[in-house]
């Protein structure tokens, strides 16, 4: 490894030993990593060619990678040797993988999931490609100015992205605008602007190296010769102007996290990255199939979300202008390719595109959307329409062109049935089935909580790492005195490690003994924040009226990014770091009590707060959480749960125990039954002294004496409108708080419940999601097993 990284200094990065900088040794360290991964590629490569084996398609606008380093090395197995080799050529190994930038390319948990996938089809064995965007820009940086979200550019592609390999060779070209001509039945796009798409591929391999997948990644350039003539003319502008309009495809990813933003751009990105992969798995099938109705024994795609959706619609496309299929066994075929998941009920979330912009950028696209809609509509009457009230409706689309259509929790699954789906449910009542979300333990707690993974390896030895269930085993120590102080031991080790950079990103001074009471997801009203911050202003005044009293010591930790649009949201943001800055200056409450916000939350910090964090917050309105993906990260790594009834808290409860889980508030049925009430959150506020006073203290300046009137807006909605019900939860919030207090003074006690936790998530493993899709939607499995048997 020593030899393979100095081979690198010196001919990858041109460099001796002795001038390399923290950049070349990460960059030498990455490229040594990859070349060991290479073989492991080639070998799935030429498995799944030699037996044929069906190939999954995991098509999504979104991939939250994080920084790969560790979890490269970490599923090669040489970890341990990786960071040897760099502490004999006496660099310091923490410092260079902190070097790396984070690959941001999601908002949060659907880009997450996304990349939990790649990483557990790869240890499943199963041949698949992730297909996406190589953004130039990922999600942006967040900076407080004053307490206020500023938003700058991310710039991970000004380093070189020493894991992928750059396919100049492989390039579609995507087609946009124009019209449609119809001759002798046949229609004929002719386009009006043309993108080249070019492949950028990273390996993923599972754990312990044992099959090898690629994420493919699309970057947009212009596809003609440079123009020339305009440059020798001096008009440098128009010499570049292709090429910068092109390249705008690829250059950002929409910083949104459930709206639908970005209008024009946004549909061509979605375009332009299901047109090339499909494409590209259309080229790959075909160089060595030629029955085309065969195409779903060999090919299955997954839509992540309906930012894909205008797959089904391209594939129809590609079998009947390219190729000459009719229409009606064209749509067959591309359905029975194709699931679908839905992520969300959110209204606002879902995608609708105007028929005139669909018309604008993809003529040839909406006369297939209309022919699809009409097929299904005669087959079954009363259906509901595409498209609707001149809204091509993306999920109506996704559904109907889809065999399979999954929610990503048990509650999300039947309420989709029972909500945005409903009529189409009806007609397909086998359709709308459950893949309960799930997350790599190979990042979420191999690499990223080494105390207690050494500990559970000495204990269970490492199978658990490749089959969680495994750490059930663990149950049986719960009782166990010395290994509890082992557990507690691994817990405390992480936080005292995470109280030394609290200090170095924010300036406060945290006592690793006090409970880390942590929130960490974007922002959002349903993901209620704001009924967190209004708990902890409660605490502060009781704590204040009674400053001898029996407190336990807490530290409230926020972490998260609002979309730069969302007013409220930023609201939200501004108001934490408002009472974070009077509360962490309050010497009445001191240690007892602090609030943190350490800017730009990514992956990268999730790795360090999580092991780290003794209770996990879950609080959203119920019925709001598709899933979640966080709360089974905290959960895995022995945090206790203060949650709702919503999304997978619902199947945490049920594994881990719900005498190990703190829960309150209305249920999602309550919450429907609450809205109609007229006036239900002013008499939810009148009926709470508690709430009465934190809310007149906000709205007398107290966290904003320098503005007084800075969050009326904020309150006042509360009064009048609270959609989110954080009024009608608010009491029952804080008597489960003052629960986890109590609870949270019996060392062991806790530590025992904590332990159950850890002990019953294996089944939150994404291996165990990733089996769910492959048996039920994919009808795919492992190669090198025998197929699908092995895992059914
Ligand atoms: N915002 C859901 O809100 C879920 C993930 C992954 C979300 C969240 O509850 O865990 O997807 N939905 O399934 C969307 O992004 C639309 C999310 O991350």
């Amino acid at each position: 490894m020593k030899d393979e990284i100095l081979h690198h200094i010196r001919y990858s990065l041109g460099k001796d030993a002795e001038h390399s900088s923290v950049y070349d040794w990460r960059i030498a360290l990455s490229l040594a990593l990859r070349d060991r991964m290479v073989d492991h590629w080639y070998r799935s490569t030429r498995e799944t060619y030699a037996s044929n084996a069906k190939r999954v398609y995991y098509l999504s606008l979104e991939f939250l990678m994080g920084r790969l380093v560790e979890d490269m090395a970490a599923n090669l197995g040489l970890d341990r040797e990786a960071r040897h080799a760099i502490e004999a050529l006496g660099q310091d190994y923490e410092e260079i993988v902190h070097d790396e930038p984070d690959a941001a390319l999601g908002n949060g948990g659907l880009g997450r999931l996304a990349a939990c996938f790649m990483d557990s089809l790869a240890t499943l064995g199963i041949p698949a490609y992730g297909y996406g965007i190589r953004y130039e820009h990922g999600l942006f940086e967040q900076k407080f100015s004053d307490g206020k979200q500023v938003e700058t550019a991310e710039t991970w592609l000004t380093q070189r992205h020493a894991w992928e390999f750059e396919r100049p060779e492989v390039k579609y070209r995507i087609q946009f605008g124009g019209h449609v001509e119809h001759h002798e039945g046949k229609a004929r796009w002719i386009s009006s602007e043309t993108v080249l798409a070019t492949a950028y591929d990273t390996p993923v391999i599972g754990w312990k190296g044992t099959w090898g997948n690629t994420l493919r990644l699309w970057s947009a350039k212009a596809p003609g010769a440079f123009d020339l003539e305009s440059f020798n003319r001096g008009d440098y502008l128009a010499a570049g102007r292709s090429e910068a309009l092109a390249r705008t495809i690829s250059r950002v990813l929409y910083p949104d996290d459930t709206t639908d933003a970005g209008k024009q751009l946004r549909l061509k990105q979605e375009y332009f990255f299901t047109a090339a992969s499909l494409m590209d798995l259309m080229r790959r099938y075909l160089s060595d199939h030629d029955d085309l109705r065969a195409l779903p024994d060999h090919v299955a795609i997954q839509l992540n979300d309906t930012h894909p959706a205008i797959a089904g619609p391209e594939l129809v496309r590609q079998l009947v202008d390219v190729h000459g299929l009719e229409m009606p066994e064209a749509i067959e075929i591309v359905r029975n390719c194709l699931g679908y998941t839905n992520h969300t009920l959110l209204p606002e979330a879902l995608e609708k595109w105007h028929v005139g912009l669909m018309a604008y950028v993809l003529p040839r696209h909406l006369e297939i959307i209309r022919a699809i809609d009409h097929d299904h509509r005669e087959r079954h009457p009363g259906s509901p329409r595409i498209i609707e009230h001149d809204h091509v409706q993306m999920g109506e689309l996704a559904f109907i062109m889809a065999h399979k259509v999954n929610g990503v929790s048990a509650l999300h699954s039947e309420l989709v049935k029972e909500t945005v789906f409903e009529d189409l449910h009806k007609i397909h009542p086998t359709r709308i089935i459950n893949q309960t979300n799930g997350i790599t333990p190979r990042r979420w707690l191999y690499t990223c909580n080494q105390p207690l993974s050494d500990l559970i390896t000495r204990e269970i030895g490492d199978g658990w790492v490749a089959d969680l269930e495994q750490l059930k085993a663990l149950n049986e120590k719960s009782g166990d005195k010395a290994f509890l102080a082992e557990f507690q031991a691994a817990k405390r080790a992480n936080k005292v490690q995470l109280a030394q950079w609290i200090r170095q990103t924010c300036g406060t001074e945290v006592n690793p003994d006090a409970m880390f009471d942590v929130q960490i997801k974007r922002i959002h009203e349903y993901k209620r924040q704001l009924m967190n911050i209004l708990e902890t202003v409660a605490l502060w005044n009781e704590i204040r009226d009674n400053p001898g009293g029996d407190w336990t010591p807490r530290v409230k930790i926020f972490g998260g990014k609002a979309a730069p649009g969302y007013h409220v949201a930023k609201q939200i943001i501004h108001l934490i770091n408002d009472v974070a800055t009077r509360i962490n200056n309050d010497p009445v409450t001191g240690d007892l009590l602090k609030v943190v916000y350490p800017p730009n939350y990514n992956v990268t910090m999730a790795e360090n707060l999580i092991p780290a964090a003794d209770l996990s917050e879950q609080i959203s309105t119920a019925g709001k959480e598709a899933s979640g993906t966080g709360n089974m990260k905290f959960a895995l790594n022995g945090a206790l749960t203060i949650g709702t009834l919503d999304g997978a808290n619902v199947e945490i409860r049920e594994h881990v125990g719900a005498e190990n889980f703190f829960l309150f508030g209305l249920t999602a049925q309550e919450v429907q039954e609450r809205r109609l009430q007229h006036g239900f959150a002013r008499a939810a506020i009148e009926a709470s002294p508690r709430l009465s006073r934190v809310l007149g203290q906000i709205v007398d300046g107290v966290f904003c004496p320098d503005e007084v009137t800075r969050y009326h807006e904020l309150v006042g909605n509360l009064y009048d409108h609270d959609y989110f019900l954080v009024t009608c939860d608010f009491d029952s919030y804080f008597d489960a708080q003052r629960r986890v207090d109590v609870a949270y003074r019996s060392k062991t006690g806790w530590a025992a419940m904590a332990l159950k936790n850890t002990a019953n998530m294996g089944w939150f493993s994404s291996d165990r999601t990733i089996q769910g899709y492959a048996r039920d939607i994919w009808h795919a499995g492992p190669v090198n097993t025998g197929g699908m048997e092995k895992i059914a």
